[in-house]
């Protein structure tokens, strides 16, 4: 007799958190859908959910850990193969010191549950200042912002979309990217129910799928955000525009001690390099400031480019000058049931700097743009030895050619991934850790940033097999081989941590938390409650919080205006400098529905059809370099070139060129088992990692100067 199972549970592979129906008949999975009674997404889901069956059964998808010997791969049991691992960095910190092993911890981590909960203990026990993330290509700035004026790198606010009635949106294309920092399924149909209730409006060098939709877009110069917001709030004061409301009396100091910072940003000044007329910028305050619920976010586009902190500064404080900072529509911050914020770090910044270029840490990590010169440059405290966590910083990071390069003369590289890709390409060890469907989840992070509070647990759909490893396991056994427990006490919490296990720690977190019962087991929400609940808990719309939820000691919000606004300096020598020529290319990044960061480019549903990575041109700077429609171009900067197709469309603004990321699929050794044409190139052989956003060490993947060329067929021939 067959078996059908009806599984629910939340796709973990990207921030909208969108609820599914798995069913699987004897042992298979014969369809994902969107869960129509998710409290939180609706019945959304987008193609990707599918590849989690893809991903389950990639027969590629490594399942035992493994080790390079003479170059190939030999099997290895789990306890000898972390007994292995763990003594070859016993011995590469004894012989060249603890920072001698960096690590990097990619985004799927935020995904995982487990991994999100657990790996303290190991990170710590690698006792190194050489820590790295994908933070640094991506939402840097944001924790930056939120730390210095909230007091917690985590009290990130979120754009309350469901109540909004204009809603401006800078260098974002949710429709691609189904939201980020901004948890929020089915965002087509909600951004739809903005417009009923007035107006989306977007700012962004490239006529997206987002900006199709909206009311209105508006071109803007890569990296000129900065110029377009201190306009504004230039009209925000030279108008009188400024209404702070309820949220004067939580600033610590008046905005109007402010106003002259901005004094010499008028639009008429900054319309040449921003591409934005003066008319158009006024219209944008003006507008705003008429509506009744504005809100004013800006994510990727404008975070990780040349000017990211100071832009996301000027967006939250434009916020906040309008009184639209926990305000009903406004920018608001969540409540989610696990209080992750209360179990971390508040931030800090500049404890230690970065060995060769002086770059400061924040929240104990340093910008991953340092990486390959901390590998290459000799001398104490050199990395020998990395470990790659849910990351392929060779595809991700700026100038992945030479971080290519310095991975491949490591001493030691040890990945915990599942798949080989550029980066774990060059491991002696990969340890892999079982795929998503294999393992309880609870989203940890996104409901901190999620648009309606909201609670969802589900257990493994499958359990994991007696050979295969969680995340979370793998991260505790090398933590128990490299760091033993001292005395009783330590094996015996040690020991209960690894009983208890995620689901453990979400039991007492769950309880602890702000809809917990505490120290009553029956009262209020647990973990047995979200398990009855397969569809997930809504716990209401987003509520104002101030001044509680502020965590500087005075529970004032810091305004900040002298760390932020000294990077003035860096805007008027780029922009207002008489010597300085506009480039004539910039380069930009571009999402896809169907593709995610540099993997789930073995799943062939998700990569077949039209190839995905081209060059997309506008067709009057096309015509200048006599390029048509899907000739190859050849695209250059400072640190590389790639050649690619060029795709010609009018959604390009002149003078920008956007070329996805995570592609460049071609490297030997690597496990995907992607068709030539799909393979694509890496748009991060083009970007700097000498091109930093300055306050914060953020990597620069938007705005990146290039150059561009034909590739003439005679020319490629005779080559
Ligand atoms: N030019 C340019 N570059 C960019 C960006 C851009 O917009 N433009 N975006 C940046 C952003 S926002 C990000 S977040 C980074 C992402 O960059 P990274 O975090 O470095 O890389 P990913 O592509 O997410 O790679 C994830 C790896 O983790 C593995 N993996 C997936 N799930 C799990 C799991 O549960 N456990 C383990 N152990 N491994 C797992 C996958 O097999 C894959 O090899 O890229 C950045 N790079
Ligand atoms: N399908 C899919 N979904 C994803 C991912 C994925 O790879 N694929 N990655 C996930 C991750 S890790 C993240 S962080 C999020 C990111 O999610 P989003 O922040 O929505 O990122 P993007 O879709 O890259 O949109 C960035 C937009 O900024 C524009 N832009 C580039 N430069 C500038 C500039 O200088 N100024 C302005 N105003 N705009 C600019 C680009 O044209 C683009 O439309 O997406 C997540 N979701
Ligand atoms: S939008 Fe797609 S990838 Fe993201 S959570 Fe929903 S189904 Fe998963
Ligand atoms: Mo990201």
């Amino acid at each position: 007799m067959g078996s059908t199972v009806k599984h629910f549970r939340t796709c973990n592979l990207c921030e909208a958190m969108c609820g599914i129906e798995i069913t699987v008949e004897n042992d298979k999975i014969t369809t994902i859908k969107g869960d129509a009674d998710d409290s939180f997404s609706r019945g959304h889901i987008c193609p990707k959910a599918i590849a989690l069956k893809d991903l389950y059964e990639d027969p590629d998808r490594i399942r035992t850990p493994m080790e390079k010997v003479d170059g190939e791969w030999r099997e290895l049991a789990w306890d000898e193969a972390l007994d292995k691992v763990a003594a070859r960095i016993q011995s590469l910190q004894a012989q060249h010191g603890n920072d001698s092993l960096g690590v990097y911890l990619g985004n799927p981590n935020v995904h995982n549950t487990g991994a999100i909960l657990m790996s303290g203990g190991l990170l710590r026990a690698l006792k190194t200042n050489n820590k790295f993330s994908a933070t640094s290509v991506d939402q840097l700035p944001h924790h930056i912002v939120s730390w210095k004026l909230f007091g917690h790198q985590l009290r990130i606010p979120v754009p309350d979309i469901d109540n909004t009635d204009h809603f401006l949106i800078m260098g974002a294309n949710p429709l691609a990217s189904n939201g980020s920092i901004m948890s929020v399924a089915d965002v087509k149909q909600r951004l739809k129910d903005v417009r009923k209730r007035g107006k989306v409006i977007v700012i962004d060098p490239r006529r997206t799928a987002t900006a199709e939709l909206a009311d209105a877009h508006h071109f803007v110069r890569p990296g000129s955000d900065v110029l377009v917001l201190l306009a504004m709030l230039n009209v925000l004061f030279a108008e009188g525009l400024v209404n702070t409301g309820s949220l004067a009396k939580h600033l610590d100091l008046g905005p109007m001690s402010l106003a002259d910072k901005f004094s010499s940003y008028t639009p008429e000044k900054v319309a040449p390099q921003t591409g934005m007329s003066a008319e158009v910028i006024r219209g944008l305050v003006t507008d705003f400031c008429a509506a009744k619920a504005p809100v004013m976010y800006g994510r990727l586009g404008v975070s990780v480019q040349e000017f990211g902190t100071l832009t996301q500064y000027l967006i939250m404080l434009f916020n906040i000058l309008t009184g639209r900072l926990d305000s009903v529509g406004g920018l608001m911050f969540t409540k989610p049931a696990v209080d992750i914020l209360a179990q971390s770090g508040r931030g800090n910044m500049g404890r230690f700097h970065s060995r060769v270029r002086g770059l400061p840490e924040f929240n104990g990590e340093l910008p991953v743009a340092v990486l390959s010169e901390e590998i290459t440059t000799a001398g104490a405290g050199q990395i020998k030895g990395m470990v790659l966590m849910a990351g392929n910083p060779v595809l991700s990071t700026p100038n992945g050619e030479q971080l290519d390069r310095a991975f491949k003369g490591l001493d030691l590289l040890v990945a915990v991934d599942f798949y080989i890709n550029e980066s774990s390409r060059h491991a002696d060890f990969i340890l892999p850790p079982v795929s998503p469907l294999e393992r309880e989840h609870y989203d940890v992070i996104f409901n901190v940033l999620a648009v309606r509070n909201n609670a969802r647990y589900a257990k493994a759909l499958f359990p994991r097999k007696a050979n295969a490893r969680h995340d979370w396991e793998i991260l505790l056994g090398l933590q128990d081989r490299l760091q033993p427990a001292k005395g009783l006490k330590d094996k015996l919490s040690r020991e209960l941590l690894r009983r208890a296990g995620p689901s453990g720690l979400l039991r007492f977190l769950l309880r602890q938390g702000p809809y917990g019962g505490g120290l009553n087991p029956f009262k209020g929400l647990s973990l047995t409650k979200l398990k009855k609940s397969p569809h997930g808990i809504d716990l209401g719309a987003l509520k104002p919080v101030l001044p509680e939820g502020l965590y500087h000691r005075d529970r004032k919000i810091h305004l900040e205006a002298d760390f932020f606004l000294k990077d003035l300096a860096r805007v008027e020598a780029k922009f207002f400098n008489q010597d300085s020529k506009p480039e004539q290319f910039l380069l930009i990044g571009r999402r896809d529905v169907r593709s995610n960061n540099s993997w789930l480019h073995n799943s062939r549903r998700l990569v077949k059809g039209k190839p995905r990575c081209t060059a997309l041109i506008n067709p009057i700077d096309a015509q200048k370099l006599a390029i048509t429609e899907g000739d190859m171009v050849k695209v250059s900067s400072r640190v590389g070139s790639v050649e690619l197709a060029a795709q010609l469309s009018d959604e390009m603004m002149s003078g920008v060129i956007s070329i996805p990321h995570g592609w460049g699929h071609t490297l030997s050794g690597t496990q995907w088992q992607i068709a030539e044409e799909h393979a694509g190139v890496s748009v991060n052989d083009l970007t700097d990692e000498m091109h930093i956003d300055e306050l914060s060490g953020n990597a620069v993947l938007n705005g990146v100067p290039v150059t561009l060329a034909l590739i003439k067929l005679d020319a490629a021939i005779s080559a």
